[in-house]
């Protein structure tokens, strides 16, 4: 078998959900981008959690407590290795990529940005690296650059480069577009900008499902994850950070465990990464997450990205025969989403069609209105897709595609 070949039928059985229909289809679920089907090794650590193991973390003596304990912070080791964080105290679990940039922004943005500084964001960020990067802006005063892309839906190293300066103290940005598939050159950028000096934040939200991801390569500051786009649970996700600039950052929230301790005239933090940790936490999240990131590791990131490229190039050469079809989006760096329209036919109307015969795919901005607004587009119909698709998922998407066409137009 070579990389780009999957145990597929075996792999495909672990989704439960998959095997079920929808109105009287059997389902092709292409919406990992929103969010990913889960693996019966997920499904079930969260039913044995709740079942054998729950209890709260860090607080009690008895044996119950201690053995939630073990697996909550034996998610954090799982979640430091996946990332190859050096330590897991560089590691925070949150509730997904929006909390961990509101953190950086909250705690290191209005800890590190005074007026005039500016934050560089692309022009193809989700809302999530965006909006929190606004409200500092509109409280501090800082300036927002935006860097542009290119019509194939590219960043350029050069246009980088030459919007940093002095005044530049962060770049925010996307390691995989949503609504393009694009996969930026993030270490590349994130040793230019710390050639000026600033800091780096990479949005992982799509990244991490389909490729390895190790931090201290990409060399980035901060990095964000979201556990329901990589087989995991909703409701959890990591802020991975340096720990000298963890460190040093004032804590995001108040409450339990995030103290050492409390007076009324004082409060001592607690250590990392919990200092970021406040009140209880997600721990049957944190718990589903890791046994996520081992189905991934058992099966091989590289492996998965080596499929994944194959079913893509394989959904754009067939949707391309789709006469009056326009992918948006043809970096030469893709993962696997695939974003189109099709001429004279609103995205949700076909999307609406396309579930009468069992395919649920996105139609919509993303939450990425920028991109639309560049491509000159209300919304695409975009198909994500995971290491549970296959090429007969393909066929019947384009199947479906032109079914709705004959009756749309
Ligand atoms: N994109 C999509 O359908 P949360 O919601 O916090 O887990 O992730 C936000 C987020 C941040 N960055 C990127 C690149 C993303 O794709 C997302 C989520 C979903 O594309 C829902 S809008």
């Amino acid at each position: 078998m070579d990389g780009s070949q999957l145990d597929f039928a075996q792999i495909r059985a672990q989704f439960p959900i998959l095997q079920q229909t929808e109105n009287g289809q059997p389902l092709v679920y292409l919406d990992g981008g929103a969010t990913s089907q889960k693996p019966l090794q997920v499904i079930e650590a969260l039913d044995r959690y709740y079942r054998e193991q729950n209890a709260n973390v860090h607080r009690g003596v008895y044996g119950l407590s201690e053995r939630a304990t073990e697996l909550y912070e034996g998610a954090r080791e799982t979640s430091r290795q996946f990332l190859n964080a050096k330590s897991i105290k560089e590691i925070v679990f949150v509730r997904g990529t929006t909390e961990a940039v509101n953190l950086v922004a909250h705690s290191w943005g209005l800890a590190n940005l005074k007026a005039g500084d500016e934050v560089i964001v692309t022009e193809m960020e989700h809302h999530s690296n965006i909006v929190p990067w606004q409200l500092l802006r509109d409280q501090l005063g800082i300036r927002l650059n935006v860097l542009r892309m290119n019509d194939r839906g590219e960043i350029c190293l050069n246009a980088l480069k030459s919007q940093m300066s002095e005044k530049t103290k962060l770049l925010a940005v996307t390691h995989m577009s949503n609504a393009l598939g694009t996969i930026n050159p993030v270490k590349e950028m994130t040793e230019i900008a710390h050639s000026f000096g600033a800091k780096v934040l990479v949005d992982g939200a799509q990244a991490t499902p389909h490729m390895t991801v190790d931090v201290q390569d990409i060399g980035c500051d901060f990095y964000a994850l979201s556990g329901h786009k990589m087989y995991g649970p909703t409701g959890i996700g990591v802020l991975y950070g340096k720990e000298e600039l963890l460190d040093v950052m004032p804590p995001y929230q108040g409450g339990g465990d995030m103290i050492y301790s409390v007076t009324f005239e004082k409060t001592e933090y607690n250590v990392l990464p919990y200092k970021f940790e406040a009140g209880t936490p997600h721990i049957s999240g944190a718990i589903g997450l890791a046994e996520a990131m081992k189905f991934m590791q058992s099966i091989g990131l590289d492996r998965i990205a080596a499929y994944e490229a194959s079913l893509l190039k394989y959904a754009t050469e067939q949707l391309k025969t789709i006469e009056g079809l326009r992918v948006i989006g043809e970096a030469e760096h893709k993962g696997g989403v695939i974003s189109f329209i099709i001429e004279g036919v609103h995205p949700h109307d076909m999307a609406t069609l396309m579930d009468q015969d069992g395919i649920a795919v996105r139609a919509s901005h993303h939450c990425a209105m920028p991109v639309m607004q560049h491509f000159n587009v209300p919304a695409t119909i975009r198909a994500s897709l995971g290491v549970y698709n296959n090429k007969s998922d393909i066929d019947r998407l384009v199947a479906s595609i032109l079914e709705a066409k004959e009756m749309l137009l």
